[in-house]
């Protein structure tokens, strides 16, 4: 069950995506003591920000509308948290960075960094904060620039989260790669709204916001599948895994260790236990020895 992203050493293939339950040390300890086998934590910029006004989550569904607005505490607080997780984990953490300049990316980065974060991961694809996310993930001349900036600033791996939301993710992919990209995390929410027939009106305060869950799995499996054929480096699948199977199929388009984030919301904390579980007697059953051995097993013709 161990995979290695790009130096870093994952005792299964499972990881605590982006956003959820990645605030504090302590939910990063329960998350790992729960099986996953790497943390990701919320996205972290360089000043705090309060985020959007509640509702900020609404049920779908299939899935989970979340328009958050990137609350956190600002790297210099949250660089406490990353210290106290540290000295506890026994799993890579890493730090999910954002930024609305390829200095403040490249600042972060740094700062995480120095407080003991084993990567980075460039969230360049928040679906609706304006100025950050989507319009750095959809351009690939300044995604490029943010790269090289925070690989120049850190010697740590650096992932980039792509998103879903742009004509061609392979094309994106693929400047993220070419700029220095260690490791991709694919996807980040599809753009979606809900409006409550009562009031007549938009329910996320923000009104647009970012799906996730079930709804999104065949969208990702699909994005990883395509960037798989044209890319190197690993790909760590993220969108909608509640099963073992769902885990075992993105291994199959291509990915070396997957995402798991609304299933915590909508089943429990022990997901993480319950997929690596399931992954082990299915690998048995087909006579593979280990994860890698299916990764992108699908493309055989
Ligand atoms: O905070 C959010 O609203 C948010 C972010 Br940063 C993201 O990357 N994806 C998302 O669905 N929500």
């Amino acid at each position: 069950m161990n995979v290695d992203l790009a130096g870093l050493r994952l005792a299964n293939p499972t990881m605590l995506a982006s956003g959820v339950l990645g605030y504090t040390a302590e939910t990063l300890e329960n998350i790992a003591e729960n099986g996953a086998g790497a943390v990701v934590t919320k996205s972290v910029g360089l000043k705090p920000r309060d985020g959007y006004a509640n509702p900020t989550v609404v049920q779908a569904s299939c899935g989970l509308i979340n328009a958050m607005g990137l609350p956190n505490s600002g790297i210099d607080e949250f660089a406490k948290e990353i210290r106290s997780a540290k000295k506890v984990l026994q799993v890579p953490l890493i730090v999910s960075v954002y930024g609305f300049a390829e200095e403040e990316y490249a600042t972060v980065a740094r700062k995480a960094v120095e407080a003991g974060a084993d990567a980075v991961e460039l969230n360049v694809s928040c679906p609706h904060v304006k100025e950050t996310g989507s319009e750095i993930g959809q351009n690939p001349e300044i995604l490029a620039k943010v790269v090289m900036k925070v690989k120049t600033a850190v010697a740590k791996p650096v992932f980039v989260k792509l998103s879903p939301n742009v004509t061609d993710i392979v094309y994106i992919a693929e400047a993220a790669v070419k700029a220095g990209a260690d490791g991709l995390t694919a996807i980040n929410t599809v753009r979606a709204m809900a409006i409550d027939t009562e009031t007549t009106m938009p329910i996320l305060s923000n009104k647009r916001g970012g799906l996730s869950g079930p709804a999104v799995k065949p969208v990702a499996i699909r994005c990883v599948y395509d960037i798989y054929e044209r890319v190197k480096v690993p790909i760590i699948g993220c969108g909608g895994i509640t099963d073992w199977r769902d885990a075992v199929e993105f291994f199959l388009a291509g990915a070396s260790a997957i995402q798991i984030g609304t299933a915590i919301a909508l089943k429990r904390c022990n997901v993480f236990k319950t997929v690596a579980r399931g992954i082990e007697p299915y690998l048995k059953k087909k006579g593979f020895e280990s994860v890698n051995e299916i990764v992108g097993l699908s493309h055989r013709s």
